[in-house]
């Protein structure tokens, strides 16, 4: 038996999508634990990309069981559509894609909320993807959500009712001049909550506890990546979940001392999408070529990924609270090219120069102070051993492992399964 735990260290896009796809051949089960369809793992393998939502990158895997943890809220109606999305790689998803009774339920009404609460904030707003989660997660920690067990009480649709009325209030409240057809995405909500109710519904605590009694292997994959976590992310600037190694645990019910390993993921510059402090931030060319280069847009929103240089402060605070025994780097190929390269190892916070994530890291506190790194020229999109690797990549590797003090284990060079070298 082995649960191990594979999360983002950054802002997000990562690169998760891919890692777990390649680590997942080894589990029998890979399980989401927080997040919703805010997030988008993007797979790419035998020519096709495909962008998966709600549903764990073990999808693809022939063996593989899939299951949604009770962390993680669901819209059904952005589920129906990745289904379909699904349809045409012809699995059985029956018996291989399992969804926790105890996950919450995005309404359409969230969404709404969602919108109008963003709009409310004028310059201030988040830059949330607009999918509903923060209201989702406000309803659940206020005791006031619907689960998808709910859909098996014969009175789920008057429960339905009387949550949706009481948004609608609320929306009317925050005057934001939303226009919506509430007939129209309730059709579509309850069409969906019927596809939804197609695939099994299980305790997946239970479930879990079980397969790890059987000796089965679990892949706990998280999303949105650890500066994102509501308590230790950017606050306010952050998603509404335990994003890090802790929400494991409350989202699948799996016990802290059962966890192995913790593969953290990294790319080897810095994106962040939404509104927030971003330290290493470049508004030069440097954050457009990376912008460029590495194709960074929102895989759900299509917004345009903010950029820069890679922040070994942030790094390391993410290892710690996670607890990371190993590292992966992705994009690195994204780098080949630049003259010179810059890491963050220290904070100038308001003259003095600190080593930690302070409370604030808004752009008028702190200055990042920079070490310089000669860069590289080689193309390593084809390269398949660490040996072969430009010198000036090695050290740029072996600074980061020194700084952080967790190994580089696995290192991407290229969008597609292959393009990956372990060490
Ligand atoms: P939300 O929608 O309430 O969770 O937004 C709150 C903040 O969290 C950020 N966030 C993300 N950042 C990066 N990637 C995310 N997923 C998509 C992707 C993003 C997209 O994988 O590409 O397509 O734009 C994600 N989800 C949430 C968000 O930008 C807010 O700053
Ligand atoms: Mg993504």
């Amino acid at each position: 038996m082995t649960i191990d735990l594979l999360l983002g260290l950054q802002w997000g896009d990562e690169g998760k999508g891919k890692i777990v796809d390649v680590l997942t051949s080894k589990y029998d089960i890979i399980a989401r634990f927080q997040g919703g369809p805010n997030a988008g793992h993007t797979l790419e393998f035998d020519g096709i990309k495909h962008v998966l939502r709600t549903i764990p990158s073990g999808i693809f895997h022939k063996n593989s069981i899939n299951i949604i943890g009770n962390g993680v809220v669901i819209d059904p109606v952005v589920f129906k559509s990745e289904l379909e999305g699904l349809a045409s790689f012809q699995m059985d998803l029956k018996s291989k894609l399992l969804i926790s009774r105890k996950a919450h339920l995005i309404l359409p009404t969230h969404r709404l909320l969602d919108a109008a609460s963003e709009a409310s904030k004028g310059k201030a707003k988040i830059g949330s993807t607009l999918k509903g989660i923060g209201p989702t997660y406000m309803d659940k920690t206020g005791r006031n959500g619907l689960r998808v067990g709910d859909i098996e009480r014969d009175d789920f649709k008057e429960r339905y009712r009387s949550l949706a009325d009481k948004h609608e209030a609320m929306i009317a409240f925050y005057d934001a001049k939303i226009e919506y057809n509430l007939k129209e995405l309730e059709h579509e909500f309850f069409e969906a909550i019927e596809t939804l109710k197609s695939l099994p519904f299980i305790d997946s605590e239970e479930y879990l506890a079980q397969a790890q009694k059987q000796g089965k292997s679990i892949l706990c994959e998280g999303a949105q990546g650890s500066l994102l976590d509501v308590d230790f992310g950017t606050y306010p600037f952050v998603t509404s979940s335990n994003t890090t190694a802790a929400g494991a645990c409350t989202g699948l019910g799996i016990a802290p001392n059962k966890i192995k390993e913790v593969f953290g993921i990294f790319k080897a510059y810095t994106t962040r999408v939404g509104s927030g402090p971003f330290p290493t931030e470049d508004f030069g060319t440097d954050g457009d070529v990376m912008a460029q280069v590495g194709n960074e847009f929102g895989s759900v929103t299509g917004r345009k990924r903010r950029c820069g240089w890679l922040d070994l402060v942030a790094l390391k605070y993410a290892i710690q609270i996670n607890g990371v025994t190993q590292l992966m780097m992705m994009k690195g190929d994204v780098l080949t090219g630049f003259k010179t390269l810059k890491v963050c190892v220290a904070y100038d916070y308001q003259g003095e120069t600190i080593h930690h994530l302070p409370y604030s890291i808004d752009d008028t506190l702190v200055t990042p102070i920079y070490k310089e790194f000669e860069g590289w020229h080689v193309d390593l999109t084809g390269l398949t051993t660490f040996e072969a690797l430009p010198k000036s990549l090695k050290e740029y590797i072996a600074f980061i492992e020194e700084f952080v003090e967790v190994p580089i284990k696995i290192l991407s060079v290229g969008p597609n399964r292959t393009q990956t070298i372990l060490r």
